[in-house]
């Protein structure tokens, strides 16, 4: 599928028209040295062969990405910009509203055509439910693009007012830079405080499934921004060559607006209304980005911002726009007592080749293993100083488990020192969920609860337990048992003692950084097992999970005690009215009780780990584990029915093996090893990456002709693992879901771990070692630590429950970087709201905790185990 050319000695996968040659290079780089200045200007773009406008320092894609539609308005669809390597315009499309939000109404793409000749490219946008069609036509035309939006048919009357053409500028790329509008001069805000109008409902256009961002309180209406500025021309950044964009509206005006005023996750949004009773071309815009000549993106040098440990290869990957020409050496230097810096090695840059818009050179610097500081310098890029050293490993996973994870404890309260994280959450937990409920975030309920509890009845026995699935609020029910069994993995691997963490699980209260003589990780375990325990008395299985009732709640920010009133609903009172413990506002979260197979085993396996990791801490805890988990498993045998009303995903239709499994190595009961051995043959034939890890797992309790056996599959794995290489420089998967793809590095390195531990002769240990490497910055775009507070220079600005603060929970680990189509690699440094690549997940985040703990196993104990 991709061919591999040479180019300036470098293996390059030829995906791109456009490549210099090998003499013209150099010299290129000399006249862009000389040219280089601040000196803004614009120059032509053209139609590359990957579809979007190009030209240096400014690429514009039309709906290169469109809405997944899972999670609504991604903010990574329509007409984008991507200005000196920074993406700083989204959701250029015909939109119903001036500053939509993430669950307002999009597009479909019907059509979508890139004509070189005509240098446009064009889309059929249509809204179904109001029978609306628009045409967006973009064409390179001087030095910018014009954007046309015709319509063949007059806008229906019932979107007059609501219609027209928007493009999204991202807040944080236009911080404390002004605005000239038709020559008034504006300063863009830094918070927002623009105007705002509440409207009644009626002149709403409906959001995703009928629900409401808005907490109208009972007034049937719901608040709309009213522009900044208006005007026909708007230059946004006219000081910044970087930034500077030029927007003239050739018919009808152009409108400023702050979406953040209803939203914070909203971005500056420039807007013209589609006129009523009109066919034809209804807005045209001429839009101008200025550029620096000969724009060359400054390398960046990637390479772990935690450092080294001596007996492991170290490697830098050095990113280089195309233009730019690789030097032929990097150097180490050291850092002394002193403050001077030595050069401790230099050596040769080894060209990698080609990967969507870059070119990439490694450095290795394996061969220095003294302990100390040190930092890379690749011509006058130099990186943040690291430490070379034996204990660099020793406590990367200490904040996520003593302060990330306590802060996502849900039904406590949770301080740390002077701070209060949050109060006691959820006191009210929770009712029934409706049948037949098109919900958010994934939750939905077909025509049965498939429970003894009538729909909105409160279930008792829910309020515990449990923790913040990510940066929303919900007990996601697959991510809580895959966090259980990840972190009984590491007690059972590595007995980590550690203890920084007060908890009181009958005060419901948790103090970080209060040694209480107890273990941290059982106390987590404790904690998810209690909400597991509590799903299995109240319905003898596991459910799909408890959330927000309403999407007002969902979209809280900050501290989750204030969601509800913690008073069970009740509807003897009226709204805002309270008697007691209970409360006539419905605002309760739902439990989604759908009966899910798949789901159950889940809920099993992490029970029957979990008994033995509390065997000898809270032994009767661990005995009603066991004891659960076995009586589920038993009903879920002879009931293979499902009302979930989903076909499991396909890497969740292989959950049962892993529930028998772990329920094999609590009991050694042969009923669990002959049903475990009956699935994982085939299932190693179907889904090989998937069920490897439980397939080894597995090895001590069958015999040698079992290991025999799994060999090949081990050998085939590793086949798969060597080619990671010729697909990007780093040597691990990189992901291309619309959610970044540190969860699948994570997940393959500490698989690689545990098939290191059994077949040492055909997996080394260098898969996990890189696994961490590229999550502690070793990865695409930056080189920063995916996870906060960890390394020199982390992630300081996540999505997580605080992110509305520009804000980050120590510990946490980010998504990475995402793969916005057909060649960008993005992960946001400067702006917390993109799910994606900046919201931590509690089963990506106990993985972690287990692959540092791996990573420290396999470096420091290397002599025993060779
Ligand atoms: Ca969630
Ligand atoms: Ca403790
Ligand atoms: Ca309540």
């Amino acid at each position: 599928m991709v061919q591999i050319v040479r180019w300036f000695g470098i293996k390059r996968v030829e995906d791109r028209g456009t490549y210099l040659n090998a003499i013209s290079a150099p010299l290129l780089a000399i006249v862009a040295m000389v040219l280089l200045s601040n000196t803004s200007f614009s120059q032509k773009l053209h139609l590359n062969d990957l579809g979007y406008f190009e030209t240096r320092g400014l690429n514009v894609l039309v709906f290169s990405n469109q809405y997944t539609g899972y999670f609504f308005d991604e903010k990574t669809a329509g007409i984008e910009l991507i200005h000196h390597g920074v993406r700083t315009a989204t959701n250029g499309a015909v939109r119903l509203r001036s500053t939509p939000e993430q669950w307002d109404a999009i597009p479909t793409v019907v059509d979508r055509k890139v004509d070189s000749v005509k240098n446009t490219v064009e889309v059929l946008l249509r809204y179904k439910d109001y029978d609306f069609d628009s045409r967006v036509v973009v064409t390179a035309v001087d030095e910018g693009v014009m954007v046309d939006v015709y319509l063949d048919k007059p806008l229906p009357e019932k979107l007059a007012g609501d219609a027209g053409f928007n493009l999204e500028f991202l807040p944080s790329a236009y911080f404390e830079k002004t605005y000239l509008i038709d020559e008034s001069p504006g300063i863009l805000p830094l918070y927002p405080a623009g105007p705002t109008v509440l409207k009644p409902d009626s002149l709403k256009i409906p959001q995703y499934a009928g629900h409401s961002t808005f907490d109208d309180r009972g007034r049937h209406a719901y608040v709309d921004p009213l522009p900044v500025a208006v005007g026909s021309t708007l230059i946004l950044a006219p000081e910044d060559p970087e930034r500077r964009v030029e927007i003239q509206s050739l018919d009808g005006q152009l409108m400023l607006f702050d979406g953040r005023n209803v939203a914070q996750n909203g971005w500056f949004v420039v807007r013209s209304l589609i006129p009523s009773n009109r066919t034809g071309k209804v807005v045209e815009w001429h839009l101008t980005a200025s550029t620096l000549k000969n724009w060359i993106r400054k390398p960046v040098i990637e390479f772990s911002q935690v450092g080294y440990h001596p007996l492991q290869e170290k490697k830098a990957v050095f990113e280089l726009d195309q233009n730019d020409a690789p030097l032929k050496t990097a150097s180490l230097y050291q850092v002394t007592p002193q403050g001077e810096s030595v050069v401790k090695l230099t050596a040769d840059v080894k060209p990698w080749g080609h990967l969507f818009r870059y070119n990439y050179v490694t450095f290795d610097f394996s061969s220095v293993k003294d302990s100390g500081l040190y930092f890379i310098k690749y011509g006058d890029v130099k990186t943040d100083a690291f430490p070379i050293d034996a204990h660099v490993y020793d406590d990367v996973w200490h904040q996520t488990l003593d302060v990330w994870f306590p802060a996502q404890m849900d039904h406590v309260e949770v301080k740390d020192a002077y701070k209060v994280w949050h109060g006691v959450p959820f006191l009210d937990d929770a009712r029934q969920a409706p049948v037949n409920e098109e919900h958010f975030d994934g939750y939905r309920m077909g025509p049965v609860t498939g429970t003894r509890y009538k729909p909105g009845e409160h279930i008792p026995g829910l309020n515990v337990g449990g923790w913040f699935d990510a940066g929303d609020f919900d007990i996601d029910e697959p991510s809580q048992c895959e966090t259980i069994l990840n972190l009984s993995a590491t007690w059972e691997n590595f007995r980590p003692n550690l203890d920084e963490t007060y908890v009181d699980e009958q005060h419901r209260y948790v103090d970080i950084h209060d040694p209480d003589g107890k273990p941290d990780v059982l106390q987590q375990i404790v904690h998810g097992v209690l909400q597991q325990l509590g799903q299995q008395k109240a319905f003898g299985r596991a459910i799909f999970g408890i959330t927000q009732a309403h999407l007002y709640e969902y979209n809280h920010l900050g501290d989750a005690s204030t969601i509800t009133d913690n008073l069970i609903y009740t509807p003897r009172l009226k709204p805002y009215e309270t008697e007691g413990d209970s409360s006539g506002t419905p605002d309760d979260r739902w439990a989604f009780t759908n009966d899910m197979p798949w789901l159950n085993y889940l809920s099993i396996s992490a029970l029957a780990s979990a008994n033995r990791a509390l065997k000898g801490y809270d032994d009767s805890l661990a005995n009603e584990c066991l004891s659960v988990a076995e009586e589920s498993w038993d009903r879920q045998q002879e009931d293979t029915a499902s009302t979930g009303d989903e076909t499991p995903a396909f890497f969740r239709q292989f959950t049962e093996m892993p529930a028998d499994l772990q329920l094999l190595i609590s009991t050694k009961d042969k009923k669990y090893a002959d049903r475990f051995e009956r699935l994982i043959w085939p299932a190693l034939d179907r889904a090989m990456d998937y069920v490897i890890e439980p397939a080894v797992l597995a090895l001590p309790y069958f015999g040698s002709d079992y290991k025999t056996r799994l060999e090949a599959y081990v050998e085939k794995y590793k086949k798969e693992n060597d080619k990671l290489f010729t697909n990007n420089p780093y040597g691990i998967p990189i992901g291309m879901r619309p959610w970044a793809g540190d969860e699948e590095v994570i997940r393959w390195a500490v698989t690689n771990y545990y098939l290191h531990e059994a077949f040492p002769k055909i997996i080394g240990p260098e898969y996990t070692i890189r696994g961490i490497d590229y999550i502690f910055g070793c990865h695409p775009y930056s080189n920063i630590s995916f996870v906060s507070g960890v390394g020199t220079h982390s992630k300081k600005i996540i999505y997580g429950n605080n992110r509305a603060d520009f804000s980050f929970i120590a510990g946490g680990v980010v998504p990475g970087v995402l793969m916005l189509r057909p060649d960008f690699l993005e992960n946001k440094e400067d702006w917390p709201f993109f799910w994606g690549e900046n919201e931590c997940v509690i089963n990506i985040c106990s993985d972690y905790i287990f692959l540092a703990n791996a990573v420290g196993d396999l470096l420091n104990n290397v002599p025993s185990r060779r």
